[in-house]
């Protein structure tokens, strides 16, 4: 079994129902169990500001799927929210689920780059993060807790619990 940590995201289409259901789904992922999830933060938009707020939140999960059979499930329930991919990588999303970490392991495949490249840069992936795994330490050797606790927190906080 693997361990691994999926980012949710969503600003679009009542973004908290949107995080609701995604939990769901990822606790029926087919192979898998859904073991924690991060409280269910509200942050500002990171990219354009002419963009609605954001829900993020962090579920960990354990698996036997590989890295692209994991990314093809998580996927499929993006496309099930109605998320449509196109050229908008810095735009409003329904949903986003991103592989973060998937054990200690380094990917570099045209789907998928792991860790995700964003993850020591952004408050609403390293808060929830630290929330449910503050020993967690990066294949690079970076501690989780002292990254959250260096971060600016660009107005993330907490918004309720999701479990
Ligand atoms: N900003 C926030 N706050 N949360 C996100 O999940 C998020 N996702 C994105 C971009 C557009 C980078 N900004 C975000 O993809």
């Amino acid at each position: 079994m693997a361990k691994v940590y999926v980012g949710l995201g969503s600003n679009l289409s009542d973004p908290k129902k949107q995080i609701h259901l995604a939990v769901d789904a990822l606790a029926n992922i087919e192979h898998s169990q859904l073991t924690n999830i991060s409280s269910l933060y509200f942050s500002r938009p990171m990219g354009p500001q002419d963009q609605p707020d954001y829900m993020n939140a962090v579920a960990e999960i354990s698996t036997q799927l590989s890295p692209l059979n994991l990314l093809d499930e998580l996927q499929a329930i993006e496309r099930l929210a109605g998320r449509v991919r196109k050229d908008n990588r810095w735009g409003a999303r329904i949903l986003d689920l991103d592989i973060l970490l998937f054990d200690n392991e380094i990917i570099h495949h045209e789907r998928l780059t792991v860790p995700h490249y964003g993850l020591e840069l952004r408050e609403f992936v390293l808060l929830p993060l630290a929330e449910i795994s503050p020993e967690l330490i990066l294949p690079n050797g970076n501690n989780i807790l002292a990254l959250s606790q260096n971060i600016e927190t660009n107005g993330l906080k907490i918004h309720s619990k999701l479990r």
